[in-house]
């Protein structure tokens, strides 16, 4: 079925228009999923969700993904509460990312459902790795599709006050996850790069972060460039669902005078695909 949608930007985004996520149907259900894979990020305007309808809505995309390190809402344990209030800095994805690239199978998916949110203020970005890969030149690729990267989740990293709580063991180390640095979508079939900012993608494996650095800096700042992104500004009942396979995403903390609340729920994802080595060149 087609659906409505809004482009929010020249590369990735849209709003889908006319959608009540509660009452929808199978053939709507897959209009909005062929309208994911178009534009790696929908948003959805003034929805009235309780969390065990969001999390309905959740299971129709797959099964869900149970953070590693962090607890949910004691009586909807799928549902992670990010909270951050007046007064406090919002340290919770404020640097660009792809969600669990630190664990071997990483998030196809997330979900925010916006609870409380500040006039103005605390947006998220969203760019386009897809994009970012196209863009590269050939050489570049070629050397893009034969590295991979070192991943490590950052438990001690700053955090607010609600949301360090939420992390159990916090000095149990975390275990790290390797993944091509360009990633095959299982869906699509497009490459795209696939990285997270160095609190995450420590370095290249087998190289040291040193030898590491000029390059990973180098294909965040191109990745980032304001031409691959968009920006989903909220209000309390929107909802937005990414795809993590082919985009990364930044919370803006530029609101430190209020609250913000969100919903988050993030969707089970496969392996990572690589590009083929004998078919690097295509
Ligand atoms: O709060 C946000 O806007 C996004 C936070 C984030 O990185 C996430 O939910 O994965
Ligand atoms: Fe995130």
């Amino acid at each position: 079925m087609a659906i409505e949608t809004m482009p929010l930007s020249g590369s990735i985004g849209a709003e889908v228009k006319g959608v009540d996520l509660v009452q929808l149907g199978d053939a709507g259900f897959s209009g909005i999923h062929r309208a994911l894979l178009d534009h790696a990020v929908l948003c959805f305007r003034d929805q009235e969700l309780t969390p065990d309808q969001q999390l309905a809505f959740a299971k129709r995309w797959g099964d869900i993904h149970l953070h590693p390190y962090l607890d949910g809402l004691p009586d909807c344990p799928e549902i992670i509460e990010i909270v951050k209030e007046a007064g406090e800095r919002n340290r919770f994805g404020d640097h660009w990312h792809t969600d669990q690239i630190f664990t071997p199978l990483p998030a196809m998916a997330t979900m925010l459902y916006a609870k409380e949110v500040p006039a103005a203020g605390g947006d998220t970005m969203f760019a386009s790795l897809t994009h970012a890969y196209d863009a590269l030149s050939d050489g570049m690729k070629e050397l893009a599709c034969r590295l991979r990267t070192y991943n490590l989740y950052d438990k001690q990293a700053p955090r607010s006050r609600q949301m360090a709580a939420k992390i159990p063991d916090q000095d149990k180390p975390a275990a790290p996850a390797i993944h091509p640095l360009v990633r095959v979508h299982p869906e699509t079939g497009r490459r795209g790069l696939y990285l997270n900012e160095m609190q995450t993608t420590r370095r290249f494996d087998g190289m040291t972060e040193e030898e590491s650095r000029p390059l990973i800096e180098y294909l965040l700042r191109h990745a980032t460039r304001p031409e691959f992104t968009c920006r989903i500004r909220w209000e309390v009942g929107t909802l937005a669902i990414w795809d993590n396979r082919c985009l990364m995403h930044l919370a803006l903390d530029d609101y430190p005078d209020h609250r913000r609340v969100m919903h988050r729920i993030t969707l089970k994802g496969d392996a990572t695909i690589g590009v083929d080595q004998t078919d690097i060149a295509a």
